[in-house]
């Protein structure tokens, strides 16, 4: 496995936990912790003996403060656009990651530190959880996606009431908004978020990654075309070994156990 300075990375079981580990600035993402996300998301993707990932912070306060302000703060714009940064979160993270990944938000998820968990296929929450862009009080906006994930999954009044404001919602609202699937105790986040995990990891695989591309296609088609795609995935899967042994199982009475073919 390889080394990391920012990140822990563990395997336990069909699940991969992967740990923000820069407590001191509040996990704030600089990019040498997007350089060692993307080496741990592609090790993740290529290894069949893993099924799901988590992503959490380390330390009792932040999940991710945002990106690195300190970073940043004397890049000139002709940096900023010439490499094109942020644009690999999308392409190596996101694009790149076709297993399922949930995101366990143990406190602050601000600015970037939001975003990366958006990009999460769902985000479960503590209880003392915050979410914010507060990128406006910067003078900049949301950078990794925060304008387009947010709106999609608050509507449009909430998200321009914190990407204008830069207001903190907490786990309730965040819940109660769409923002998070689940609210848990911060004593049980990583427990619920692993067991949650190792019950997707043990879901047939194929079945798992076509699952998540086509909720994911319900926010670039239209509707006839998504359903469409639904269909023709579903078709795709009638020839899998798993949904033989899957369906043979439920009318023999047992458990099935899938192949990944
Ligand atoms: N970047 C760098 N360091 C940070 C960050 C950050 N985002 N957040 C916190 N830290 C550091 C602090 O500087 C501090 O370090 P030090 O001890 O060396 O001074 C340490 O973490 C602890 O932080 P605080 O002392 O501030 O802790 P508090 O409990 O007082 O406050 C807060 C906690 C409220 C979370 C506060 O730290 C805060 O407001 N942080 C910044 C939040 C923020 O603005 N995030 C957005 C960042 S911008 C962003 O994500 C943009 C993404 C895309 C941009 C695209 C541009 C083109």
């Amino acid at each position: 496995m390889a080394e990391y300075e920012n990140l822990i990375v563990e395997q336990r079981g069909g699940v991969t936990l992967v740990t923000l580990n820069r407590p001191q600035a509040l996990n704030a993402l600089n990019s040498a912790v997007l350089e060692e996300l993307i080496t741990a998301f592609a090790a993740f993707e290529a290894d069949d003996t893993q099924g799901c990932a988590v992503i959490t912070g380390s330390g009792e306060k932040a999940f991710a403060a945002g990106a690195d302000i300190k970073e940043m703060a004397d890049k000139p714009l002709s940096e900023f656009y010439s490499q094109d940064m942020f644009s690999r979160w999308q392409s190596h993270l996101v694009c790149a990651t076709r297993k399922p990944w949930i995101a366990a938000v143990n406190g602050f998820a601000l600015g970037g530190g939001c975003e990366l968990a958006m990009m999460a296929d769902f985000i479960i929450a503590s209880d003392k959880a915050k979410f914010g862009q507060p990128e406006i009080t910067l003078g900049v906006i949301p950078g990794m996606g925060g304008s387009q994930r947010l709106t999609r999954a608050v509507g449009k009044a909430k998200a321009m009431d914190m990407v204008l404001t830069g207001r903190m919602m907490d786990a309730a609202e965040a819940e109660s908004s769409g923002l998070v699937a689940r609210v848990v105790p911060a004593d049980d986040l990583l427990a619920e978020a692993m067991k949650t995990a190792a019950k997707i990891a043990a879901m047939p695989p194929l079945a798992a990654k076509a699952a998540k591309e086509v909720v994911n296609a319900a926010f670039e088609n239209t509707l006839e075309s998504g359903i469409r795609h639904e269909r023709r995935m579903f078709h795709m899967l009638a020839g899998t070994a798993d949904k033989a042994e899957g369906m043979a199982a439920f009318v023999a009475k047992r458990e099935p156990r899938f192949s990944g073919r």
